[in-house]
């Protein structure tokens, strides 16, 4: 299972990536505030490919439920310094998580290499053109409704079928509009729309999420639905919980884990590897193009 950007190619097929999260946001749930200052969010980025990102993804727009939309220059100003910052000082691809397809390419022009759009192509027409010229990594995830609406009374008669059928959807839009198929991976989007039930439902079905073999990326960390669960409200309490998802995910198949605690999270990653006998301990699973 090959997974591709412009100019790298990785191959999933025995070993999972972990892609730290690096929120540039006054106003994340989970690490909101803490990285607005560049300097801050690029030393935090290069502790995580310290302790063993193999991609960081930038975010400059909150996803939490209810947050309100910025416009693309005040994304891009938090954003830029960053991934310019980090791109000359790590070798691990940048991703960046936009809905805009503005703030994607100028994000790719400033070294990004992987565009994380979470609402899979539903809310910019612009962005599969971009993800074609660009030849970036393409993350389509499924997210009902925006972020501000996404969890009022979220329904679905089938949350499995439903999310498969437009993440789907969402790949033949992007095949459709010249973006290759290796560059896709296809992510449920848990917490996007989604009540407790609907959460658990896609947990228990990931092996459902690899559609043309495509690889399945997962963000589950911090994420409330565990808080509702456990009865933790404070994000940084659910870090043991996330870990033994981040082990759940990849034995169900899941190669790409999107996480806030790098170090413990891929720990856990190459212990169910090991156990999978695929040989997770091994080296990097990255070749240049
Ligand atoms: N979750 C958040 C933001 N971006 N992108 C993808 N592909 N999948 C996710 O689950 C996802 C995402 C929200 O979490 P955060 O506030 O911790 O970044």
């Amino acid at each position: 299972m090959l997974w591709r950007t412009a100019s790298r190619s990785f191959d999933l097929t025995t070993r999972g990536l972990i892609m730290g999260v690096l929120n540039v946001t006054p106003d994340s749930f989970s690490d909101g505030g803490r990285y607005v200052d560049p300097t801050a969010a690029i030393t935090r980025g290069l502790q995580m490919v310290a302790d063993g990102a193999d991609i960081l993804d930038i975010g400059g727009e909150s996803t939490r439920p209810g947050a309100s939309p910025v416009d693309a220059a005040e994304e891009l100003r938090r954003i830029l310094p960053v991934i310019t910052g980090l791109q000359a000082q790590c070798a691990v691809p940048i991703s960046i998580d936009t809905m805009k397809a503005r703030v994607a390419a100028a994000a790719v022009a400033a070294g990004a290499e992987i565009i994380n759009d979470i609402s899979g192509l539903q809310h910019d027409p612009d962005m599969a053109r971009v993800a074609a010229e660009t030849g970036a990594g393409l993350v389509l995830m499924h997210l009902r409704g925006t972020p501000r609406t996404m969890q009022q009374q979220p329904e679905y008669t089938d949350v499995v079928a439903e999310v498969r059928d437009r993440l789907l959807a969402a790949y033949h839009e992007a095949v459709a509009a010249g973006v290759k198929p290796g560059c896709i991976a296809l992510d449920p989007g848990i917490g996007f729309g989604k009540t407790l039930e609907h959460n658990l439902a896609l947990l228990r079905a990931l092996p459902e999420f690899q559609i043309h073999g495509r690889p399945v990326l997962l963000g589950v960390s911090r994420k409330s639905f565990i808080g509702h669960l456990l009865g933790n409200a404070d994000p940084l309490a659910r870090e043991a919980p996330t870990t033994a998802l981040t082990a759940w995910s990849r034995q169900h198949g899941v190669r790409i884990l999107r996480v806030h605690a790098v170090k413990e999270n891929a720990q856990a990653l190459r212990m169910m590897e090991a156990i999978l006998g695929e040989g997770g301990t091994g080296g990097s699973p990255e070749k240049r193009l």
